[in-house]
């Protein structure tokens, strides 16, 4: 371990005593636990500085290939704790911090949590740097500085209520400003072309735009005890003429007023939209304008050490993280011709070297595309040249496939009025990746396999990962005390060592601590849901839980109405032996998703019917966590039993919530969908609870106008019930509240198929898989040995891994080590 002296205690203990004085003219007696949070906080940068200077410099010298990874969204969580255990001096900071009368806990938990992002792609990014930086690889994040990051979620009366987060009231410690590294970005105007006499070609000449200033603010990227700090850059606007008399006096006055408009708005909010694109203009100015920022940036570092642009791609990648970013396709395209002067043909040459994209989602309503209409408008040069690579990807598919009109109108990059962004980034990346095998294959063999078949070689897999750093040795410290002790502490930074666990799954005493532990992470959690829903759950009850974006797909609602069913079932056989069962949910819905806001009404509905009958003797509990978060679920991962992982098979690409529920001890009950069916494929199928319809009978019936859902409702009698009671009355004496959901069920109004997500389809065998859930865990030796198993399987799952693979197929990077002094 290498810990700095700065950790010393009483040096320590001196730096935050200083930085309250200086900061805040207080003693830390009189001092307010937000400002005691900001002086250790600034106590711990003190050091971050340090490493991360001393890593600049590093870089500057070894001069290694750097990946920048484009991201929209960052969820990255709160930093105080994290920062902590990767600089190894958490346990020293906790001490001399109660010395000094200060609980770390209770400090860590005023932190604002940096929530820039909406949900599995955005912590997928954080999880990405978090490992780019333990392993050792130069890299930045490169993204946005909402000023409003994801709403903050209440729930009044059962429903949704969404809140501003304004996470940067109180100022946050950790980011640095820099406006030295200012860029202008341009949007609107015409493009005049002029000829170059001395080159004998055109020149492409923006004029008549608008401008902005992008300001980027650094954050550290602490790796593990290895002295490195990477960067992740979130870009700030501002107005660049600014308001005021001055241009009011020339005339200026309107754009003065657009401009600073325009800085206002761009960077004001996250779109809290997942797996949906909402098709804003604004959101189409925030792609741009963080991406002419990068790569602005990126182009001006390389050039800084490097003089021939033509090698650019040797020292520089671009990682495009979903379509959102797809804009630095042309953008490399437009500064490589009309700053550095290069032809179309090297500056294609190194663009498509240069940029690589990763898939994240089949769902039709998540993939980007742009009326030309606002494209040109907005952006007129980036659109001139997307067209340029369109007409000459047009000319490419009709020499491979001649005549064949079928294929343009599929996969033109321009088509029917619309810009297609994943098109676009296929056309120009060098790599193309979907994010498990299971979504890779339907990527190629369903959704791009025109692509697929036109461009193989750029096609390959990344399975999704996580970082153990966070959700188990900072989210989990019992368990992670708990593995320590019996493997040595090499799991933290190689993940695949933990299945060495598994030695000891049929140990009758490493079972009982291990059960031991997941019911103190039960209580701690029982406590939080008294604390925060006022609801009594028994923590040796089965804590099933399922937290994750609440999306029609994901499926909640079938959880929910198996939900009711089972209330049904002990009502109906009060003798029946039932083992206690508290079923938790957490989840988001988009403030626009009608659907989904209802399902969260329902869940809170049946939970106040459930929860508030006393004739079950509490055997069944329903609680919903109100504003799941990076910060909560690290609490929720560590206390679940069961994993509910139910998307309808092919929708789910990968999740990565799974995997944190596997490495903490809970058991999957799941579809064959995303990465559930490589967890499978680690764990043992004995050792998890697979049900449902497969990904292939799946999209054969997709493919074939779906199936009747109305068979099943007329045939099965219970789940009628379960149906009936949507809009009986039972949970709602408004009977017409829930109907929208019954409809989608059914279909007797929605134009939609009826019952898209086959949610009656996959219910029998969901309702099976429960049973053996309640089986197992009364096994109580047979349980603890399927939660040891899961944690010892849960190797492959680290993002480490995926870090390491995307190194060796994609980016190339070159590792960097630090030596410690
Ligand atoms: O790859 C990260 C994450 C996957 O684990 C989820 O399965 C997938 O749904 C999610 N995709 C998105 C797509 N958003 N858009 N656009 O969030 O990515």
């Amino acid at each position: 371990m290498i810990i700095d002296k700065q950790f010393e205690k009483e040096t320590f203990k001196k730096s935050v005593r200083d930085n309250v004085r200086f900061l805040f003219r207080k003693t830390l007696e009189e001092a307010t636990p937000q400002q005691i949070f900001q002086a250790v906080s600034y106590s711990v940068k003190d050091v971050i500085i340090d490493n991360w200077l001393l890593t600049q410099k590093t870089y500057e010298e070894q001069d290694p290939k750097t990946v920048y990874y484009m991201s929209m969204e960052f969820l990255m969580g709160r930093a105080l704790g994290n920062n902590l255990l990767n600089l190894t001096a958490y346990k020293e900071v906790k001490e001399a911090l109660d010395e000094l009368g200060i609980n770390l806990n209770a400090i860590e938990d005023e932190e604002p949590d940096p929530a820039l992002g909406n949900g599995g792609l955005g912590r997928l990014a954080a999880c990405f740097l978090d490992s780019l930086a333990t392993l050792g690889y130069s890299a930045y994040g490169c993204g946005i500085r909402y000023r409003y990051g994801m709403f903050k979620q209440k729930i009044e009366d059962g429903y949704q209520i969404e809140e501003p987060d304004n996470w940067l009231k109180d100022g946050y410690p950790f980011e640095l400003r820099r406006p030295e590294y200012a860029k202008e970005v341009h949007f609107g105007g015409y493009v005049r072309v002029e000829y170059d006499q001395e080159k004998g070609e055109n020149k492409f000449i923006h004029e008549g735009y608008q401008a902005v200033k992008a300001i980027p603010y650094d954050m550290p990227i602490v790796g593990y005890n290895n002295k490195i700090v990477n960067t992740l850059r979130i870009w700030d606007a501002e107005p660049i003429v600014d308001f005021g008399l001055d241009s009011f006096d020339k005339g200026d006055y309107r754009k003065a007023v657009e401009q600073e408009n325009l800085a206002r708005n761009i960077v004001e909010v996250l779109y809290p939209n997942d797996n949906h694109y909402a098709g804003k203009e604004l959101r189409l100015k925030q792609q741009y304008f963080f991406i002419s920022a990068s790569i602005q940036a990126a182009i001006v570092k390389y050039k800084k050490t490097h003089d021939d642009i033509m090698k650019l791609h040797e020292k520089v990648t671009f990682q495009m993280n979903d379509t959102h970013p797809t804009m630095a396709v042309a953008e490399l395209m437009r500064i490589l011709m009309d700053v550095e002067g290069l032809g179309w043909d090297q500056a294609w040459a190194i663009t498509t070297k240069t940029v690589a994209y990763t898939n994240h989602t089949i769902m039709a309503e998540a993939l980007e595309k742009w009326p030309i209409e606002l494209f040109s408008r907005l952006l007129p040069r980036i659109y001139q040249i997307i067209e340029e690579i369109n007409r000459r990807f047009i000319i490419e598919i009709q020499n491979r496939y001649p005549g064949n009109y079928e294929k343009i109108k599929k996969m033109a990059i321009i088509y029917d009025g619309q810009v297609k962004m994943a098109h676009l980034a296929i056309v120009a990346g060098y790599s193309v990746n979907g994010v498990a095998r299971l979504h890779t294959e339907i990527l190629k063999n369903q959704e791009l396999k025109d692509f697929y078949e036109m461009m193989p070689e750029k096609f390959n897999n990344k399975t999704n990962g996580i970082t153990q750093r966070r959700f188990l040795l900072h989210g989990n410290p019992l368990l992670a005390d708990w593995v320590t002790s019996h493997i040595g502490a090499d799991w933290i930074t190689d993940l695949s060592q933990i299945r060495k666990l598994a030695i000891y799954a049929d140990d009758e005493k490493a079972q009982q601590e291990f059960m031991n532990i997941k019911y103190q992470n039960k209580v701690r959690l029982a406590k939080y849901i008294l604390k925060h829903n006022g609801i009594e759950v028994d923590p040796r009850s089965i804590f099933d839980v399922q937290v994750k974006r609440l999306h029609e797909y994901k499926r909640q609602l079938l959880n929910i109405l198996h939900v009711m069913y089972l209330y049904n079932q002990i009502k109906q056989h009060p003798e029946m032996d039932f083992f206690p069962r508290t079923f938790i949910f957490g989840a988001k819905a988009a403030a626009g998703y009608r659907r989904a806001k209802l399902t969260i009404k329902l869940i809170n509905a049946v939970a106040d019917v459930v929860n508030h009958d006393t004739s079950i003797n509490g055997k069944l509990k329903v609680v919903f966590i109100e504003n799941y978060r990076v910060s909560n679920a690290e609490m929720i991962f560590a206390a679940a039993d069961v994993s509910e992982q139910i998307s309808t098979a092919s929708k789910e690409a990968s999740g990565t919530g799974n995997m944190k529920f596997m490495l903490n001890g809970a058991v999957t009950l799941g579809t064959m969908d995303g990465a559930n069916v490589e967890i499978v494929e680690e764990v043992g199928e004995e050792n998890a609870f697979i049900f449902g319809l497969s990904s292939d009978q799946v999209i054969n019936y997709e493919n074939h106008g779906g199936y009747d859902p109305h068979v099943i409702y007329n045939t099965d009698g219970e789940i009628r019930q379960v149906m009936m009671e949507l809009i009986n009355g039972k949970y709602s004496n408004d009977t017409e509240l829930f109907r929208d959901l019954y409809n989608s069920l059914l279909n007797t109004q929605s134009s939609d198929r009826a019952d898209t997500y086959f949610i009656l389809a996959d219910f029998r065998s969901y309702a099976e898989a429960h049973k053996r859930v309640e089986e197992a865990y009364r096994d109580e030796r047979r349980w603890a040995k399927m939660a040891m198993l899961n944690t010892a399987c849960s190797g492959k799952f680290t993002s480490d891994r995926t870090i390491q693979e995307y190194v060796d197929d994609i980016w190339h990077l070159d590792k960097v080590k630090i030596d410690a002094e």
